[in-house]
């Protein structure tokens, strides 16, 4: 019977994923994420261009890799796994570990030392993951991983697993259905390329599903029509811009700092089909579209998340994306799970006060 709860992506999407029909699905309710208008970035309004920022943030776990996981682990499950494991700049490993501890299994997760936001490593550590802090950056950790799994019963669940791809999907249909159409162009950071390649997936299979129903009719739906995917990089991890991987990344953007990307090809044809591009932004570009977004708009993404932003910002400034169009950003992540970096590179001054009455009327008269 069909009520009004949502439980969850898989219940939604399960007809376009490839899951066995009695694989009870493990889920966190993950999906299901505001499409938010931008109402004040003038850049976009001078230009009627209609920004909409995918709230990937507001996930179970605050960032999209949840929907890759709610899929990951319950083919895991499925197949009788009782261990994950992953490499992880903070957020799969947060993800994993607490899609874990719902299926009742183990969680292994390999991260870099020093360099995982506060919040994506007490998550880990809550969810009760083993973690394996390595001297070593995120790619050290997937060579690592992809080796171990070689010789040892565990699952890999980073974005090389398929099925980690078949879920990330859902956010494009999800779009799609808001929307009534595909965006014109699709923003997104680019890390270790799995996002952006599921996402293309997902916009593709609505597509060719279109297509597939009305190949005669003279007017279109709509729904034939696929985004420009528009791939964003931090300038000190832009192997994509380089055109190899790259050693030593490095950005303040710690979520996307990766040199040697897993899903290259995928991405790549994802942009070059789309007839999108890539670009790199500085760390300063990165953090000042965060604190723009925030100070704004109301909405609080991490730096990694703000990448998207800076880019469709960057490319309507520079008419790259036309006026009129309708632009879609995923902000990947929530501002919340990196709080050093939010608090270093805030202008607020914190101000103490005694606890008495005239003085916050003064502070009051002195700031309105
Ligand atoms: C907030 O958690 O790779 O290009 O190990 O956490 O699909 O890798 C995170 C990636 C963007 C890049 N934004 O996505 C990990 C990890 C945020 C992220 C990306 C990540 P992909």
């Amino acid at each position: 019977m069909s009520t009004g709860y949502y439980s969850g992506l898989i219940d939604r999407y399960r007809s376009v994923l490839p899951l066995a029909e009695d694989s009870r699905a493990i889920s966190l309710c993950e999906g299901n994420t505001p499409l938010v208008l931008c109402k004040n970035l003038e850049q976009a309004n001078q230009k009627e261009i209609k920004m909409y920022l995918k709230y990937e943030g507001l996930n179970p776990t605050g960032s999209f890799k949840d929907r890759g996981m709610t899929v990951a682990v319950t083919q895991a499950v499925y197949e009788g796994s009782r261990a994950i494991i992953c490499a992880s700049t903070g957020n799969t490993s947060a993800s994993a570990a607490a899609y874990a501890a719902r299926a009742g299994i183990k969680a292994f997760v390999l991260i870099p030392e020093g360099n995982i936001a506060m919040g994506k490593l007490a998550q880990a550590m809550m969810h009760g993951a083993i973690i394996l802090q390595i001297r070593g950056n995120f790619d050290d950790g997937m060579r690592l991983v992809k080796e171990v799994a070689e010789n040892a019963p565990v699952n890999i669940v980073n974005s090389i697993n398929p099925y980690r791809l078949q879920g990330q999907k859902t956010a494009a249909y999800e779009i799609v259905e808001e929307l009534g159409c595909a965006p014109d162009f699709h923003c997104i950071p680019v890390g270790n390329a799995g996002n952006i390649s599921a996402y293309w997936m997902g916009y593709s299979e609505i597509a060719a599903k279109a297509s597939a129903h009305a190949p005669e009719t003279a007017t279109t739906s709509g729904l034939e029509a696929r985004p420009r995917m528009l791939g964003y990089q931090a300038a000190g991890a832009a192997p994509f811009i380089a055109g190899k991987p790259i050693e030593n990344p490095e950005t303040v953007a710690t979520a996307i700092r990766i040199g040697h990307p897993q899903s290259w090809d995928l991405a790549q044809r994802a942009v070059e089909e789309s007839k999108g591009w890539f670009h790199a932004f500085s760390d300063e570009q990165i953090l000042a579209a965060q604190m723009l977004l925030t100070a704004r708009e109301g909405i609080f993404c991490e730096p990694a998340s703000a990448t998207s932003v800076a880019g469709a910002l960057h490319d309507i400034e520079h008419d790259n994306i036309p006026g009129g169009s309708t632009v879609v950003c995923t902000l990947t992540g929530h501002g919340l799970k990196d709080p050093d970096i939010a608090i270093r590179q805030s202008s607020a001054e914190l101000v103490t006060i005694d606890a008495e009455l005239k003085s916050v009327k003064d502070a009051i008269l002195k700031n309105l």
